[in-house]
């Protein structure tokens, strides 16, 4: 068979720093850059698989660079099947912890392997996976960080203006809850009824606090409040969840799916959004799409809209994608939204290519 030729020659990892539009200022951190490693991972047919991880902050770019790096030995010459050099990849580092850097960088090593073997199918990674790309409900996350909150209503309009958006996301926790209350009445006023409102805390809230602030916003009519406390607290979610009758959104940490079981068996939350880049790359989303839906648990995606449409394109349970455009300046094709929906792309692969110009432009050596 053909495709038992297609091996691994090379893996590549580069750094980018690309400014943000606007910069995302939350509750617990402000984001400068948005601080990316661009992971190459090149065949003996020429095809070459691509996928980027998101560091946070600069800082962590060089680290994760030589981890990739540093891993390249251990797959080159592998064939391309993805589940294998996963499991390759889990078995070589099963005595490690693999949190951390080092669980995203195989994360990102299998986006990239799941990328070039649809290419090398000629598939868009949606169909691979058994799906049809297909348009994805979308959120506008760009915006609506922690501002002053006469400012969100106009600033959620030109958001919703964007894409034909039908729902946006703002980021609570100011130290005066007034204030949230009044950012949040802001952008209700100029979004209107027909434009759903989610709110994200970053984990900001000690559980006390949470309980009694999101029981206070039970009635402004959000479609979800996301990790108001302490992400792996999910004892507290479960409480706060059993207090409050708005959906309660966690899962954007999780590292891996045990940690989704774990919290699932707690009744922690209503509904769930993995990160590609933590919970295992494509292979580890394939278990957290199939572990809502026998547990009938709404899934939505958290950053990474270039591959998550994919995803949520072969998701039972498919809920929202979380659209930010924070990798658009570095793509060939940035994604594309339309009336609401992230247009999944219908080309062999994920459809991430790079912009090599804009690549060298905010290149870090
Ligand atoms: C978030 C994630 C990453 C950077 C800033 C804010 C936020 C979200 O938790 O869910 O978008
Ligand atoms: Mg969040």
């Amino acid at each position: 068979m053909q495709n038992s030729q297609l091996k691994i020659t090379k893996l590549k990892a580069r750094s980018v720093l690309a400014p943000f539009r606007i910069v995302p200022a939350t509750a617990s951190a402000r984001i400068e850059d948005a601080a990316m490693v661009l992971i190459d991972l090149e065949t003996n047919q020429g095809l070459v698989g691509h996928s980027y991880l998101f560091t946070y902050s600069k800082s962590m770019l060089q680290p994760t660079v030589s981890c990739v790096t540093e891993i390249s030995e251990t797959i080159v010459g592998h064939l391309i099947a993805p589940l294998d050099i996963n499991k390759t990849l889990k078995q070589k580092f099963k005595l490690h912890n693999t949190g951390g850097i080092l669980g995203q960088v195989l994360a990102g090593i299998d986006m990239a392997c799941w990328d070039v073997f649809s290419q090398h199918l000629n598939q868009p990674l949606a169909s691979v996976l058994g799906g049809t790309p297909k348009p994805i409900r979308a959120y506008n996350s760009c915006g609506l960080f922690l501002q002053d909150p006469k400012t969100t209503g106009v600033e959620a309009s030109k958001l919703v203006g964007e894409g034909g958006f039908t729902a946006v996301k703002a980021r609570l926790g100011r130290s005066d809850f007034k204030e949230d209350l009044a950012a949040i009445r802001n952008i209700q006023d100029y979004i209107g009824e027909n434009t759903q409102l989610m709110v994200d805390f970053n984990q900001s809230l000690n559980l006390n606090e949470a309980i009694q602030r999101c029981q206070s916003l039970d009635h402004e009519g959000l479609y979800w409040i996301e990790d108001p406390i302490r992400h792996d607290n999910y004892e507290g979610f479960a409480k706060i969840a059993a207090e409050i009758g708005t959906p309660l959104q966690i899962g954007e940490n999780m590292i891996n799916t045990y940690e989704m079981q774990k919290a699932i068996d707690l009744m922690a939350a209503d509904y769930y959004m993995p990160d590609v880049q933590r919970i295992g790359g494509v292979t580890g989303w394939l278990e957290a799409a199939s572990l809502a839906h026998v547990n009938d648990i709404d899934l939505s995606s958290h950053l990474f809209p270039e591959i998550s449409c994919h995803l949520l394109s072969a998701t039972a349970s498919c809920h929202w994608l979380e659209y930010v455009d924070w990798a658009s300046p570095i793509m060939k094709n940035p994604i594309e939204v339309r009336d609401g929906f992230v247009i999944t792309p219908n080309t062999p692969g994920t459809g991430i290519n790079w912009d090599e110009r804009a690549v060298q432009k905010y290149l870090i050596q």
